[in-house]
C-alpha cells in the first residue's frame, strides 16, 4: 500500500492511497475516523495498512497522477541519516577526507553507527522541487537512500526514498564540517510518497538506483541493493531512539550504496532521479545560485 501526500488542482492538500500502477489514486476520507487529521495519525495508529485501507473513500472516482502535485510525505517529523553503513561510502569518504580517514574506517564496522540530524521538515523537497548546492560547494553529490519511517512509539512503519545531498568537499575539508556539508535548505528530498509494505522487504531482492541528467543526457548513473547495506533497519533505529523520543515520529535515510566518480559534481540545472521499483520514482531539478562569497571580517 502506497499513501500519498498531494495538493489537488483546488489547492486543497489531500492524502491519497496510490493505485497498484502508481498512475491514479483514490482519495483518503479522514472524516471516517476521528482524531485522524495527518499522516502521522496513520502512521502512528496500531494499523497503519488496516487504516489506510479502510479510509480509502468508497465514493471516490480514482484521480489520474498526471492532474494533482506529491508533496514530500511528511508532517513535522525529524529527519535523521545514518552514515558509511555501504562499503562503497566508506570507501569514498576514506579519500576524501585524508585527515578524517580513520573515523570512516572504524565506523563502517563499529558497533554504534553514524547517526546526525539530517532536515527540519521545512527543508525537505517534495517530488519535483529543487534540491540545492550550496553557493559555497564547488563538489556536491546526490545520496539515494532507502528511508525508514519511525513511529512516534519507535517501530519501523514504512519506507521512502531519499535524497541525502552532500557537499563533500565541504565534509573532506573537515569531519566537523559535516552538519554545514549535509543540513541546509532543501539539502533533502523525499518521496514520491509513503510504502506501507504488505509483505516484509527482502533486501537483496530490493533495488536502489540514481541518474542525473544534463542537458538531456545521463551524466551518472548508479544502482545496488539494499543486501549490500552492513546494517540491520532494527539496529539503526535501536541507536536512533536510544535516549531520544520521537513525539511526532522521524524519518532515517539510511546510508548511500553509490558515489558518483570524483570528477562528478551536481550542477545547477541537473535532474536527479531516485529510482526504487518496490516504492517508485523521486525526480528533483538541482538549483545552485551564482552568489560571490561574501567574506565577513573575523572578529575576536
Ligand atoms: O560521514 C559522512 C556521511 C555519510 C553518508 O551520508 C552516507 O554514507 O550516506
Ligand atoms: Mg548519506
Amino acid at each position: 500500500m502506497k499513501l500519498a501526500k498531494i495538493r489537488l488542482s483546488d489547492g486543497t492538500r489531500r492524502l491519497a492511497a496510490v493505485e497498484s500502477n502508481d498512475q491514479r489514486l483514490r482519495l483518503l476520507d479522514l472524516e471516517q475516523v476521528e482524531k485522524i487529521k495527518r499522516l502521522a495519525d496513520i502512521l502512528h495508529s496500531p494499523d497503519p495498512l488496516g487504516l489506510t485501507r479502510f479510509l480509502i473513500d468508497p465514493k471516490s472516482e480514482p484521480i489520474d497522477i498526471s492532474k494533482i502535485a506529491l508533496l514530500a510525505p511528511i508532517d513535522d517529523q525529524e529527519v535523521w541519516a545514518a552514515g558509511v553503513t555501504y562499503k562503497r561510502s566508506q570507501v569514498a569518504r576514506m579519500d576524501e577526507s585524508k585527515s578524517g580517514a580513520i573515523h570512516y574506517d572504524k565506523v563502517y564496522t563499529a558497533d554504534r553507527p553514524e547517526l546526525f540530524f539530517k532536515a527540519t521538515a521545512g527543508r525537505v523537497s517534495g517530488p519535483g522541487e529543487p534540491v540545492r548546492v550550496r553557493f559555497d560547494s564547488q563538489w556536491t553529490v546526490p545520496e539515494p537512500e532507502w528511508t525508514l519511517i519511525v513511529s512516534d512509539k519507535g517501530k519501523l512503519v514504512g519506507f521512502t526514498l531519499g535524497n541525502d545531498m552532500s557537499a563533500r568537499d565541504i565534509e573532506g575539508e573537515n569531519p566537523l564540517y559535516l552538519p554545514q556539508a549535509k543540513l541546509y535548505k532543501q539539502s533533502c528530498a523525499l518521496g514520491p510518497w509513503i510504502l506501507i509494505p504488505e509483505v516484509p522487504i527482502e533486501r537483496d531482492k530490493t533495488q536502489i538506483g540514481v541518474s542525473v541528467l544534463r542537458k538531456g543526457k545521463t551524466a551518472f548513473e548508479g544502482k545496488t541493493d539494499l543486501g549490500q547495506m552492513v546494517r540491520s533497519f532494527d539496529d539503526l533505529i535501536g541507536w536512533l531512539a536510544r535516549e531520544n523520543e520521537f513525539p511526532n515520529g522521524a524519518f532515517l535515510l539510511t546510508g548511500t550504496g553509490i558515489v558518483p566518480p570524483d570528477d562528478f559534481g551536481l550542477e545547477n540545472g541537473d535532474i536527479v532521479s531516485i529510482e526504487a521499483p518496490t516504492i517508485g520514482t523521486l525526480t528533483n531539478p538541482v538549483i545552485k545560485e551564482a552568489r560571490a562569497p561574501q567574506k565577513e571580517p573575523r572578529t575576536k
